[in-house]
């Protein structure tokens, strides 16, 4: 079964394989440049500005990180490894979105479920190809639902996929980053204005709060405590607004506990607005055809898909956002700038906590 499996994911990841070979040829044919004078740097420098850099984006196969996987792949630099829960559906939106094949791979990846992370981790593993940025983009959002979903494992599905899930990938994948002899490792996990309650978009309500982080240590499951991890009643656009926090924490937790020691980047995000995506799929049909006019003319919060795309391609990629510990956003000329979080969203001793109960939660501790 395993063996099938193995077969099954080595030969739809067969662009990868390939890029192995690029790389390795790559290598061998620099070592014989240096012996020109005309190029004297070190064997090392030279052999890290060779090579493409190898990205794993989750949630690839639409919105905001096919945009990011269509913008890494044609721009030359790297090879994007699309991390998918549906194979046909990437490789459909890939090939709509003019992506050259030998410029991506895709594996599947189920956030939903904590064994499919660690499959994933090991079929990546399996490739031998270096990791060099990882970016947890995918997430759900269920704004209408008047009972909460659970992934496999019981936890509540928004905070699950948007926060366990990547949490647990994240751990296992920062052992391979650290392993990168790439110029720049970065882990990007995208953050959101709406669960910052320092803007006026943060405060409509339901508003993103944590409280004591009492559902999330009973497990997040309504049979044994509260969906909620502030222990309340189930609330689906809150738990969408909660992991995010979740995420833009666990991004700051990240920097404090491994910058230093790896000189990995960390970094979240606001990409704007980007009020077409499948986000919003669960949102009821009015919402749907309103929201988007309604951030363009009203809020002017509204980015494209393309220029949100090209917002996290920098954070993955631009020489200048290297700052760790950052959580970038775009201003109306669509400048990069340090943005300031919610007190909730920067307080370090809650990071804390939820990263410890989230080891807990996932058996990593
Ligand atoms: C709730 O639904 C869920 O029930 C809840 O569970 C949770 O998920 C929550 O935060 C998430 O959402 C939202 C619900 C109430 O709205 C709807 O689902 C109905 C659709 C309403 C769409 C909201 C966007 C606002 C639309 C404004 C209209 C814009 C028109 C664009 C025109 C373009 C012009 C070219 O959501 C709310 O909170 C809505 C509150 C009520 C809306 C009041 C809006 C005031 C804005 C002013 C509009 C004035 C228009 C003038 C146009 C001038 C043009 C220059
Ligand atoms: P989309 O719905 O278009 O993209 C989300 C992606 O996540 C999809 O590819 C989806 O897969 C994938 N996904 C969902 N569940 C799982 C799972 N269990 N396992 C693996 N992948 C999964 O939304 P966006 O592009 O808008 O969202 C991308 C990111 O941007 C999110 O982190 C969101 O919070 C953030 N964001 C979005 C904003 C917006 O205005 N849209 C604003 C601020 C932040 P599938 O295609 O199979 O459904
Ligand atoms: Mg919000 C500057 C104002 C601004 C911005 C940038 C956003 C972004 N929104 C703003 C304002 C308002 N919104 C106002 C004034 C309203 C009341 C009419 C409003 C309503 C609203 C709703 C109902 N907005 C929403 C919803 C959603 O369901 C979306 C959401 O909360 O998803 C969790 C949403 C969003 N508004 C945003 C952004 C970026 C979102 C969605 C996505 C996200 O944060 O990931």
């Amino acid at each position: 079964m395993h063996d099938l499996q193995s077969l099954i994911v080595g030969l739809l990841c067969y662009p990868l394989l390939s890029l192995r070979l690029n790389v390795l040829t790559g290598i061998r044919a620099q070592s014989t440049a240096t012996t020109s004078p005309a190029i004297n740097k070190s064997t090392q420098e030279a052999k890290k500005t060779l090579r493409k850099g190898n990205v794993v984006i989750t949630g690839a196969s639409s919105g905001l990180g096919l945009a990011t996987a269509k913008v890494l792949a044609e721009n030359g630099k790297w090879h994007v490894i699309m991390a998918c829960r549906d194979f046909l559906k990437a490789e459909k939106a890939a090939k709509s979105a003019g992506m050259a094949k030998e410029n991506y791979s895709i594996m599947h990846l189920d956030l939903a479920s904590l064994d499919s992370v660690r499959q994933f981790v090991k079929n990546f593993r399996q490739l031998g190809v270096p990791l060099d940025t990882l970016v947890c983009n995918a997430a759900v959002y269920f704004p209408t639902a008047s009972e909460p979903t659970y992934t496999a494992d019981g936890f509540e599905m928004s905070v699950g996929v948007n926060h366990l899930g990547h949490f647990l990938l994240a751990r296992e994948l920062l052992e391979d980053m650290k392993q990168s002899d790439y110029p720049s490792q970065r882990l990007i996990i995208v953050g959101s204005i709406t669960g910052n309650t320092n803007t006026l978009a943060g405060n409509i309500p339901p508003k993103a709060n944590l409280g004591d982080l009492r559902g999330l240590a009973g497990g997040l499951n309504e049979t044994t405590g509260s969906s909620m991890i502030d222990g309340g009643k189930f609330d689906g656009a809150k738990a969408y607004k909660d992991s995010k926090v979740c995420n833009m924490l666990m991004m700051q937790e990240f920097h404090r506990r491994y910058h230093e020691e790896t000189g990995i980047t960390f970094s979240s995000l606001y990409p704007g607005c980007i009020a077409t995506t499948g986000l919003f799929r669960e949102h009821i049909g009015l919402f749907r055809t309103l929201f988007p006019p309604f951030q363009k003319y009203i809020t002017k919060g509204y980015v494209s898909e393309e220029e949100a795309g090209n917002r996290l391609a920098q954070v993955v990629s631009d020489p200048s956002l290297t700052k760790s510990g950052v959580y970038w956003s775009w201003n109306k000329n669509s400048a990069s700038f340090e943005n300031e979080l919610s007190q909730e969203a920067s307080d370090a001793e809650k990071a804390k906590k939820v990263w410890d109960m989230t080891e807990k939660l996932l058996g990593l501790a």
